[in-house]
């Protein structure tokens, strides 16, 4: 059985079978009379899951002889998508799998789509962890996910009448992909007080007590590599009462709600993600869940580490642990508190341990993204955790201090503690100066961290603590996954799948820019993907649209600095144009179907006024008879991973248009690309260095650049300014009721013509529209603009995670892969 067993393949398709109708009778205890395609997907998952649980124990079992250095990553989210079309890839049984399915009368899609999706993240953020967990598997290295198992995911958007509406996601009815660790878990304190006292060798011993206690209980999902046997773990945890299901007492006393009361108080804790994206509003409640994700995760991570018997000063040649931007820092004063609190050590050792085992990535230089806690919160919460900062920043202080005597201002601007009413701590500098390495996520972005949030940091710690490691994307989802005949294709060409592994060897591809069949049968792949969508439209938004049309897609999650505002204007420009000219000369226009999707914050006003106005414009102009194909407007509702696996290899051009110095990196620009489709896009984030690799003909770029965002928005606001001709007649045309009651949409104009356009709409909407015209005239140079694609595609080999994850093994984690025994 072990030798059945040990292998990560099924021998056939009547294995398979038989494994999935073992599955849904005895697992699930369905009859195979009744069996729908839930069950179906239950049993296909489960004969799947049981291949990666083998792999699965036995590398946590190697890594735990060889006890290497490993990787913790620490992120509160992680988009991960449907687990189980990425099983099939990584076992590599898909085909059999399709075989079997269809012998028992299923077809592959259908069942693959009954999958929920693990949408336990907000946007790019949360789907780079995702691909790192899948490189970081692939690549053999020993690393950890670590994270909150939240019941209710990001919600669900409907639009009704145009309008978001948010519905829970509850996720967890059917999760064939976790396994509940009842027997991992760990007791958390929030609330109570710090009782200081001296001992008998006069050391001062600060004993952290009477505190309320949440119990943490772990639930690990596997994350198979591919290509290897390595299968990591990403362990999320879960929240309960720490003693037990309710009070006795008062249940027998009658009084049966105060009774759970106490369970529901625990259990609110990783009941919900945040729905912010680039925003942080300070809530009580976010507090607790990254105190209580980031306790358990330390006391998890010193548990195994205390297993080797190893001296505290081995700590940091052991662990390394990544800050997923701020939101886990107080795994900093966490980790002191450990060593020193509980463990005994000196300040001096300790803080010299948690400096080399910490990184910490900023992802935005946004200012309402940037998270400070109020002092009285945190003193109120964890009462020893605000001493230990304290003492951090007096520490820090002094030294700045001794370094620069004749800067006093310098103190104030880099202090911890920003005197503000109340006091608020600064999480960013905390983790700046709680770790040995800073990274940006894009050349640009990493840059300006270094000129302007981390400016004094810079010349406190020298320029070599801040470095640049630019984001990528797994090309095992976001092409073999998202668009497996191009990968085909691209595997037939390249003599094998080796690409999946080094997305460099993509380069070979320019060798058939010229090779008539292969450019035949790329565009013919892109147009059957146009097909896909366009029927997902269909039966989705019930629009009916033309594949030929150029498939313009902007989708991401909306947001002002984004600017999904100046698309759907440019859209209305368009929309006047087309209405201006004669229908002779209409026909000579390219057909456009320009298509959003993107969630709003809940609490994101102007945000979902910008969904609100497309999804207006969308009825107007898809009604209008005059216009017919060559506009349509398309919102496409509830955008998320798996549907971005639709979506992204439909496009021909796509947008990443935010104000120049805003968007840190963006990761949807590279999917967009590595899938044969263009990109509109300002000079920002991580389309500077896609323009690199691809080369500026095969990009389009418009707009002002960072350099000059500063100057612009003063000059708005103190010289005055005036708003772009073009853009005043779309404004009008807003104003006059054509896409419904004028009034809803005023404070979106009025934030451009009164409030001083912070985001440079204005300023660069000339540059936006004469970028798309030239868009749609090189469209219809159909056999240039496919040279430019398949060159973009063959030139992508950059932007792959893998490389991401090699970067920060060799330049901040400072560790080795380790690959699975030759014979296991
Ligand atoms: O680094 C991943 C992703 C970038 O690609 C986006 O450009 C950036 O906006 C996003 N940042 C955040 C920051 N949120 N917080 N906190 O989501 O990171």
């Amino acid at each position: 059985a072990w030798k059945k067993f040990s292998a990560k393949e099924f021998s056939s398709k009547e294995d398979f079978e038989a494994e999935v109708v073992r599955h849904i009778e005895t697992t699930l205890a369905r009859s195979l009379f009744n069996c729908d395609e839930a069950a179906a997907y239950g049993g296909t998952s489960l004969a799947f899951r049981d291949r990666l649980v083998i792999e699965w124990n036995k590398t946590q079992q190697n890594q735990t002889f060889a006890d290497p250095k490993r990787v913790y990553y620490l992120s509160l989210e992680f988009l991960m998508g449907r687990a189980l079309d990425n099983a099939m890839l990584n076992v590599g049984m898909k085909d059999v799998a399709k075989d079997g399915l269809s012998d028992l009368g299923f077809r592959m899609e259908d069942i693959i789509g009954q999958e929920r999706d693990a949408a336990l993240g907000n946007g790019g953020l949360g789907r780079l962890a995702a691909c790192f967990l899948d490189s970081l598997a692939t690549l053999n290295y020993p690393a950890w996910g670590y994270a909150l198992r939240y019941r209710y995911g990001i919600f669900k958007q409907e639009i009704v009448d145009g309008y978001q509406v948010e519905i829970p996601d509850y996720w967890l009815d059917f999760n064939p992909w976790e396994f509940p660790r009842h027997d991992v878990t760990v007791d958390i304190q929030f609330y109570g007080g710090v009782r200081k006292y001296m001992d008998e060798s006069g050391k001062q011993i600060s004993v952290w007590e009477n505190g309320e206690i949440v119990t943490a209980v772990a639930y690990d999902a596997p994350v198979p590599g591919y290509g290897t046997k390595t299968t990591n773990n990403l362990r999320l945890w879960s929240s309960k009462a720490s003693h037990g299901e309710f009070d006795f007492t008062k249940f027998n006393s009658g009084e049966y709600e105060a009774s759970v009361a106490d369970q529901q108080r625990a259990e609110t804790i990783s009941a919900v993600l945040y729905p912010n994206d680039n925003l942080e509003r300070g809530k009580e409640l976010r507090l607790k869940q990254q105190y209580f994700w980031c306790a358990a995760s330390l006391f998890d991570i010193v548990r195994r580490f205390k297993k080797s018997k190893k001296a505290w000063s081995e700590f940091p040649n052991q662990v390394a642990i990544q800050l997923n931007d701020t939101h886990p820092t107080l795994a900093i004063p966490e980790l002191l508190r450990i060593l020193i609190d509980l463990e005994g050590l000196n300040w001096d050792d300790a803080w010299d341990i948690v400096q080399k085992t910490f990184g910490y990535t900023n992802h935005t230089v946004l200012p309402e993204a940037l998270e400070k806690w109020s002092v009285p919160l945190i003193q109120h919460l964890l009462p020893r955790h605000l001493q230990i900062i304290y003492d951090i920043n007096l520490q820090f202080l002094q030294y700045v201090e001794r370094s620069f005597p004749k800067d006093r201002d310098m103190l104030g601007r880099v202090s911890i503690i920003e005197e503000s009413q109340p006091k608020m701590v600064r999480m960013a500098y905390l983790a700046v100066i709680g770790s040995h390495k800073v990274n940006g996520v894009a050349e640009l972005h990493s840059d300006l961290i270094k000129t302007t949030i981390f400016k004094d940091f810079v010349k406190i710690y020298g320029p070599d603590k801040f470095t640049n490691v630019t984001n990528g994307i797994t090309p095992r989802r976001w092409l073999h996954q998202a668009n497996p005949r191009l990968s085909e294709l691209i595997a037939s060409k390249l003599g094998g799948y080796d690409f999946l592994k080094d997305l460099t060897l993509l380069h070979k591809l320019e060798n058939f820019v010229d090779d008539k069949d292969f450019r035949k049968e790329f565009q013919e792949i892109k147009y059957a993907n146009k097909v896909r969508l366009a029927k997902y439209i269909k039966e989705a938004q019930g629009i009916p649209v033309n594949p030929s049309g150029l498939f313009d897609i902007q989708v991401k999650r909306m947001h002002e600095y984004k600017r999904q505002q100046l698309n759907i204007f440019g859209v209305i420009h368009r929309y006047l144009e087309l209405k201006d000219m004669s229908p002779e000369d209409r026909k000579k226009m390219q057909p456009r179907v320009s298509i959003f999707g993107g969630k709003a914050a809940p609490g994101y006003w102007m945000a979902k006024t910008v969904i609100h106005l497309i999804n207006q414009v969308s009825k107007i102009v898809n009604a209008d008879k005059d216009i017919g194909d060559l506009l349509k407007v398309v919102f496409l509702e509830d955008y998320n991973v798996s549907k971005a696996e639709i979506i992204v290899p439909a496009s021909d051009i796509s947008e990443h248009i935010s104000t120049a110095g805003t968007e840190a990196s963006g990761t949807s620009n590279m999917k967009f690309v590595l899938n044969g489709g263009l990109i509109i896009g300002t000079c920002d984030g991580a389309n500077i260095e896609i323009t690199r690799e691809v080369g500026d003909d095969n990009i389009f770029l418009f707009g002002n650049l960072a350099e000059d965002v500063e100057d612009l928005r003063h000059g708005h606001f103190y010289g005055g300014f005036e708003i772009d001709p073009q853009l005043k007649r779309v404004f009008e045309t807003v104003r006059n009721g054509t896409f419904g009651d004028a009034g809803q949409f005023s404070a979106l104009v009025n934030s451009i013509v009164e409030h001083g356009d912070y985001y440079l709409v204005s300023d660069d909407f000339k540059s936006y529209i004469d970028t798309q015209k030239l868009i749609n005239e090189a469209y219809k140079q159909q056999d240039e603009w496919l040279t430019k694609t398949i060159t973009a595609v063959a030139r992508m080999g950059f932007f792959s995670s893998d490389r991401c994850i090699e970067e920060y093994a060799n330049e901040i984690w400072n560790c080795e892969p380790l690959p699975p025994p030759e014979k296991n």
